[in-house]
């Protein structure tokens, strides 16, 4: 909005000219974001305090979590509005890309926020059913890579790390692998989401890591430079991007061990799926295993350990899926675990942004 509004006037006074570049919008994106999140959070937490939407928590999970019991829950509401509100304050309105990943953020936010208000009203530690979960979020999925697969410049090729010569494309098949990327990314974001701060440290960092990725991607030159595939328009992503890191650390103040708030699937859907929506519009799907490597270690974790369980009737890998609760039961406090986890977060980050120089 803010660029609609005062872009234009740089004719008059030359000095707004400079929300035309991305990178300017990106740095107030990510202040607009953090500040949003910071400074409402306690009103937020005060709120929800009030109308007692505190966590249940489930008996057979590691014993230190029962003190946890009643810590405010769906703060995820907070992030999302701090998410949509400076995107809306700091992108280009204009651009199609932006509105896809808003679809989905609000779309997986209202599938979350349908969970964690059923979890409430029951008091359990369930909500919608899995396969009504599953259904809205393949659905929404679609519908993004459907209107993705539509536009007339977009790419339907796969890029494959380290590879620059094998990208194959996938025609329309591409939208179920868009459908595979982000509902993949939003549980495995869910997965993690089980101790204080695990899910949204290494959200902050994949969302920066795209950040890098987003701006590359939709810079004719620098995409030619570094040989990855030029997306028009994707560089708006970039404040997408910047006001998902933003938003993250203004909620991980928070959320930081002992939490004064959790995120509730309202929180963890959505960011996992703007994640994934991103992977897909920069054209760097693949490389979210990489960027979200943490998401996916949880998730494997949970994979291997239900199909060890099946196959050995009750056998077991870990102590206790996904992988933070395996590590709780072996007795590491809760802030090594998750300041370990943050730290393979980042080298894989790291890791990741080397596929722009290796291939
Ligand atoms: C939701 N939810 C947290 C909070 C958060 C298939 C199976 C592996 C699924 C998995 C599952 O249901 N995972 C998804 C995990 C819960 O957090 C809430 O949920 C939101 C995210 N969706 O925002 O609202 C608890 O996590 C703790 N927490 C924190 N700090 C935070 O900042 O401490 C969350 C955020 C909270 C709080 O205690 O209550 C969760 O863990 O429930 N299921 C499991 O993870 C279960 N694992 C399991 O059954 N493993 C089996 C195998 C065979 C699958 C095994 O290994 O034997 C465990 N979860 C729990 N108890 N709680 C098992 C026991």
């Amino acid at each position: 909005m803010l660029y609609h509004l005062l872009y234009p006037l740089h004719t008059t006074l030359s000095a707004l000219n400079v929300f035309r570049y991305i990178t300017f919008r990106t740095i107030y994106a990510s202040l607009t974001a953090f500040l949003v999140c910071f400074l409402i959070g306690p009103w937020v937490i005060r709120r929800l305090k009030y109308l007692q939407i505190g966590q249940y928590i489930q008996e057979d999970g590691p014993e230190t979590h029962q003190s946890k019991a009643g810590t405010p829950t769906m703060g995820g509401i907070l992030i999302l509005f701090a998410i949509v509100t400076s995107s809306l304050l700091w992108a280009d309105l204009t651009n199609g890309y932006v509105w896809i990943a808003l679809l989905i953020v609000c779309g997986y936010g209202l599938v979350g926020f349908a969970d964690d208000y059923l979890m409430l009203i029951k008091k359990r530690n369930k909500g919608l059913t899995a396969r009504t979960k599953f259904a809205c979020q393949v659905l929404l999925a679609g519908v993004a890579g459907t209107l993705l697969y539509i536009s007339p410049d977009f790419d339907t090729r796969v890029t494959i790390p380290f590879f620059k010569d094998m990208s194959p494309d996938l025609g329309w098949g591409y939208i179920l692998f868009a459908i595979l990327v982000i509902v993949g990314a939003s549980n495995a974001v869910n997965l993690t989401d089980g101790l204080d701060g695990l899910a949204i440290g290494p959200t902050v960092i994949a969302a920066s890591t795209y950040m890098v990725f987003a701006y590359v991607a939709g810079h004719t030159k620098l995409a030619d430079y570094l040989q990855i595939n030029y997306v028009a328009g994707c560089g708006e992503l970039t404040i997408f991007c910047g006001a998902i890191a933003g938003a993250g650390l203004g909620f991980l103040w928070f959320n930081t061990y002992p939490a004064q708030i959790f995120m509730g699937d309202v929180g963890s859907l959505s960011l996992g799926g703007a994640l994934g929506t991103v992977a897909v519009i920069t054209k760097q799907e693949i490389l979210l295993v990489i960027v979200g490597g943490l998401f996916v270690i949880e998730a494997l974790s949970v994979i291997f350990q239900v199909s060890f369980f099946k196959m050995t009737n009750g056998g077991r890998i870990f102590k206790m899926a996904p992988l933070h609760h395996h590590f709780e039961l072996k007795g590491w406090p809760e802030p090594k675990i998750i300041v370990r986890f943050w730290i393979i977060a980042i080298a894989l980050a790291l890791f990741s942004m080397s596929t722009l120089k290796l291939r």
